[in-house]
């Protein structure tokens, strides 16, 4: 079998922030600058007034030294936003932009961490059309624009924790999914969401080697799905999505291994039957449905009992639900979190 298996050799590289964050960050800042001016004058920014005198907050980097200096001081765009307005309330420095934005996973792309960032200028995100049916009263096609405009879009910072034990604090754009649920109407009959990523080999040319059982495909159980801290995401650091970040649409669900939250989206379908998604049927054995942050259960190659923050040379603990417990584990009640992983 030529599957290849998540994180069998990102865990030793990922002990070490790579020296090339180090070496890329004078040069970043000046890029940041401009990018940030830039984004001060677009719209969808304006839409989220951003409040200045909260940079303080962001630059206390909280033993990281990198966290929150993403963007140049006294520029509005990155730095100022308002960050600490968003529903999630994280006592946690961000992850540098940089960081965020070129060290990914997206196999549509490559296996390596840098891959996406270099390779992924092929995706055309625009024009994009995305594709919501099965049980729902109200099946459609929408174009990007149409999909998103009904949305108020809004900003909220959340862990990301990948399932080989590293992990990041990332603002996200975006707006709940069950706004979008909610919005086709689904029928009685639809338990379980699925998501697929764009099948085009021309515009992701890692879909031409067999690493995954391509499309890649997600889901989730509906009650997940309508949990408001489920996101469908736009954008990252109030700018639209980098193709790598899985433009122009993608999934966040922040208390999941990030796995679950699928990339460059082109179809969601209610269905009755719990999907069969990529990562489950690659290896069943490693990767389940729920895939749930869970300290206490391993991953049979490697404990999950800590991580390492992107820009931070310490692990830390990992938290249950990766600190989402209190707004999630009632929709896990009575469920054994060992047998459905
Ligand atoms: N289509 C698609 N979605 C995907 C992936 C992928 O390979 N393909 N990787 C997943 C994994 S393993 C993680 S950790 C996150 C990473 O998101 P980021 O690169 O924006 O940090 O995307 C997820 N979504
Ligand atoms: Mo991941």
């Amino acid at each position: 079998m030529r599957i290849h298996i998540h994180g069998s050799d990102e865990i030793r590289s990922s002990e070490i922030t790579p020296e090339r964050i180090y070496m890329n960050r004078r040069r970043f800042v000046g890029r940041a600058a401009k990018l940030a001016a830039a984004a001060a004058v677009s719209p969808s920014l304006l839409a989220c007034a951003p409040s200045p005198g909260r940079s303080e907050e962001l630059s206390d980097s909280g033993g990281s030294g990198e966290a929150g200096r993403s963007g140049a001081p006294g520029q509005s765009g990155i730095q100022e936003r308002d960050w600490s307005a968003v529903r999630s309330e994280l006592d946690e420095p961000l992850t540098r932009y940089e960081d965020v934005t070129t060290y990914n996973n997206f196999y549509e792309f490559g296996t390596g961490k840098e891959d996406p960032a270099k390779n992924a200028h092929t995706l055309r995100p625009r024009p994009w059309s995305i594709a919501v049916d099965g049980e729902v009263a109200r099946p459609a096609i929408y174009d990007l624009e149409d999909f998103v405009s009904p949305h108020r879009l809004e900003d909220r910072v959340y862990r990301l924790r990948c399932v080989e034990a590293w992990s990041m604090v990332v603002p996200w754009r975006g707006f709940p999914l069950a706004d979008l649920i909610r919005r086709v109407e689904p029928t009685g009959k639809a338990r379980f969401v699925e998501f697929t990523t764009l099948h085009d080999p021309e515009q992701m040319p890692g879909q031409r080697r067999g690493v995954l059982d391509w499309p890649y495909v997600e889901g989730l159980r509906l009650d997940e799905a309508m949990h408001p801290l489920a996101l469908l995401a736009t954008g990252v650091y109030g700018r639209d999505l980098p193709n790598q970040n899985g433009a122009p649409l993608r999934l966040v669900v922040p208390w999941k291994y990030g796995f679950k939250s699928i990339k460059s989206i082109v179809h969601l379908r209610l269905t009755e039957e719990m999907p069969a998604t990529a990562w489950a049927v690659a290896a069943p054995r490693e990767y389940g449905f729920f895939a749930n942050v869970n300290p206490e259960v391993d991953h049979p190659r490697w404990s999950q009992a800590r991580e390492r923050r992107l820009g931070q040379l310490r692990k830390r603990p990992t938290l249950m639900f990766n600190g989402y417990a209190e707004q999630v584990e009632q929709l896990y009640a009575g469920m054994d979190l060992r047998r459905s992983f």
